[in-house]
């Protein structure tokens, strides 16, 4: 078949029938056939990846840097072609696919630079004639588990450290989206990566990932994805003493002062809660308002959110794109109507939605008069769903922001030195956004949340070597 996609496992394509990769904007149209790897595949790559370990561990820091160079030299110049691709398997509008698609590359392109950096430190030691390195190794086979609402961006931010740092690779990605996955790991096998170094598995996670979980041979995991997933993967580990890293869920606020810059505002929280179609797991969903500003904001923000674009991703001036699949559209509508039934007032959107193509479109909801104890105000929805909530004050605009078990991502709009310093010391999150939307990040700065978000080293930068290195301590007697 011509579009079938195979898994990689020890530098050979292997696998048969495909599974459709539909497109979310048009039901009708198939991206492409992607095979499903089995447990026995991923034990296979397990060992490819084993058997590869010692000799990419020490490979030289140039070989590294030349395929990581290579592939984000690729991914840029196809930034185009691979933007539409996400687009089109995930639902991004094709300007947000393209600028996932960039940022994917600039990762490659800043731990290529990494990996030329690698260095360690040489201490004296408390004993005469005695010398001391400090130094970081690889952690050895990295099992890497990514989400479907980042198809390039999270793949590479995973990829790209644990290559750089010597790692070896068994890659799970999202079973709804193989296809961004797909094309970057044919990027790098062809960008001169020794076989096994990097192997694809697309497939379930029932399969496919419960394999990776149960092997003792996978020394570390990366996942990003739902929290009860997060805790299988934690759950699972520790038999192994193994590393995890986990990028769980976010029930993220954004503050809106009094004081604040009422564009900005508006403009802050209708990128944070909707752009993306709100399947970020950095979405702010709380807006959380002081009374002065309250209904000056909510008025202009209903403006904005009723006249957003929504419609098929591929299509010029669309802002906001279909909900990725049914389930999720499920997801987004129940939690629309417990909203109501809760109490909150539905002011916008809310309904699905009919375009020229069959999709999945679901009009952005803003829900006004929330509580922080409603259940749309403490579960992770994931979808164009937000609701707002008037406080007092900032003391109590702050202790609302914090009372989540989540803590990712956490803004505020506020034009007040005092209050922006205050904030960005108080919020309990891993980050803190300050006139910027709470989604939307960086690629060469640490990345990672706390409380129920995350779990272990943060991601991104030059922080990643946390996760995908282990120190070790060597003392030399000189004689
Ligand atoms: C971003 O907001 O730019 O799954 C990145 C997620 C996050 C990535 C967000 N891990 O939504």
């Amino acid at each position: 078949m011509e579009d079938l996609h195979r898994n990689l496992i020890d530098g050979e394509w292997v696998g048969g029938d495909g599974a459709p990769n539909i497109n979310p904007s048009n039901t009708n149209e198939v991206v492409g056939l992607y095979a499903r790897a089995t447990a026995d595949d991923t034990q296979r790559a397990i060992a490819a990846a084993k058997a590869a370990f010692p000799a990419w561990s020490r490979s030289g820091l140039l070989e590294r840097h030349s395929v990581l160079s290579k592939t984000a030299h690729e991914i840029i110049a196809r930034k185009e072609e691979l933007g539409a691709l996400l687009s089109r398997e995930e639902g991004k509008t094709l300007p947000e696919g393209i600028g996932e698609a960039t940022r994917a590359g600039q990762i490659f392109e800043f731990f290529a630079g990494e990996a030329l950096r690698l260095a360690g430190e040489t201490v004296l030691s408390v004993r005469p004639g005695v010398g001391v390195e400090i130094t970081r190794e690889a952690v050895g086979v990295v099992g890497i588990i990514t989400p479907w609402n980042f198809p390039i961006a999270i793949p590479a931010w995973k990829i790209a450290p644990a290559l750089c740092y010597g790692n070896t690779v068994v890659f799970k990605p999202a079973d709804l989206v193989p296809g961004c996955s797909w094309a970057i790991v044919d990027i790098l096998h062809r960008a001169g990566l020794p076989k096994g170094v990097l192997n694809l598995v697309m497939g379930k996670g029932s399969v496919v990932g419960q394999t990776i979980l149960d092997s003792k041979d996978v020394s570390a995991i990366t996942f990003t994805g739902g929290v009860n997933t997060g805790r299988r993967v934690a759950d699972a580990s520790l038999k192994f003493m193994r590393k995890i890293q986990l990028e769980m869920g976010g029930k993220n606020p954004t503050i809106v002062l009094d004081d604040a810059d009422l564009k900005v505002a508006v403009e802050t929280v209708t990128q944070s809660a909707f752009f993306s179609t709100g399947q970020r797991c950095t979405a702010s969903s709380r807006v959380i308002v002081t009374e002065g500003i309250h209904d000056r904001f909510v008025d202009a923000l209903c403006e904005r959110v009723k006249n957003l674009k929504v419609g098929n991703a591929m299509e010029k001036g669309i802002e906001i794109g279909p909900v990725v699949d049914p389930g999720q559209l499920k997801q987004d509508l129940d939690y629309i109507e417990i909203g109501q039934k809760e109490g909150a007032k539905l002011r916008v959107g809310g309904m699905r939605l009919n375009r020229e193509t069959e999709g999945y479109f679901l009009q952005p909801a803003l829900f006004t008069e929330a509580t922080n104890q409603m259940r749309i105000s403490r579960e992770e929805i994931f979808g164009p769903v937000a609701s707002v909530i008037r406080v007092k004050d900032y003391d109590e605009a702050l202790a609302t922001a914090n009372d989540t078990e989540f803590g990712l991502s956490s803004g505020i709009v506020t034009t007040s030195l005092k209050y922006a310093t205050h904030f960005k010391r108080n919020a309990e999150a891993g980050m803190v956004m300050v006139n910027v939307p709470t989604a939307g990040v960086d690629f060469h700065v640490p990345f990672g949340g706390r409380k129920g978000s995350s779990y272990g080293p943060k991601e991104q930068g030059k922080y990643a070597a946390e996760f995908f290195t282990q120190v070790k301590t060597a003392y030399t007697a000189a004689g």
